[in-house]
């Protein structure tokens, strides 16, 4: 699955060449330009893992610089400065990679179901066990 499966090419086009000169990028800009700001949740996390190249379930510094290959090929890399722009911008928590907020509270809401269910059970099997003493 390829990030332009769910994008309009002529929108794609647009938000590349606007970028073309070294230090014009805008994430903002981009994002308005390309159609992202206009997806839904689950579109975006589909766009976040296919630029979370090695699905470490963050953006790392080396996965931003080539951030715009993931739309356009033969599209330049990002410079230092727009890269660091770029992730100081959607690191929110400040630990120098981009994470995925939604899935994140996902999997912390899915974890502490789990010791719930968990926490329940073995009580189940006290009890069950108590009873037959
Ligand atoms: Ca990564």
């Amino acid at each position: 699955m390829a990030i332009t499966n769910f994008l309009a090419a002529s929108d794609i086009t647009l938000a590349i060449n606007a970028c073309k000169a070294k230090d014009s990028f805008s994430p903002k800009m981009f994002f308005k330009t390309v159609g992202l700001s206009k997806k839904s949740p689950a579109e975006i996390e589909r766009v976040f893992e296919i630029l979370d190249q090695d699905k470490s379930g963050y953006i790392e510094q080396d996965e931003l610089q080539l951030f715009l290959q993931n739309f356009a090929k033969g599209a330049r890399p990002l410079t230092a400065a727009e890269t660091r722009a770029f992730l100081l911008e959607g690191d929110s928590d400040g630990d120098g990679k981009i994470g995925w907020e939604g899935r994140q509270v996902l999997r912390e809401r899915l974890t502490s179901l789990i010791i719930s269910v968990l926490f329940v059970y073995f009580f189940f099997c006290l009890f069950v066990l108590l009873s037959f003493v």
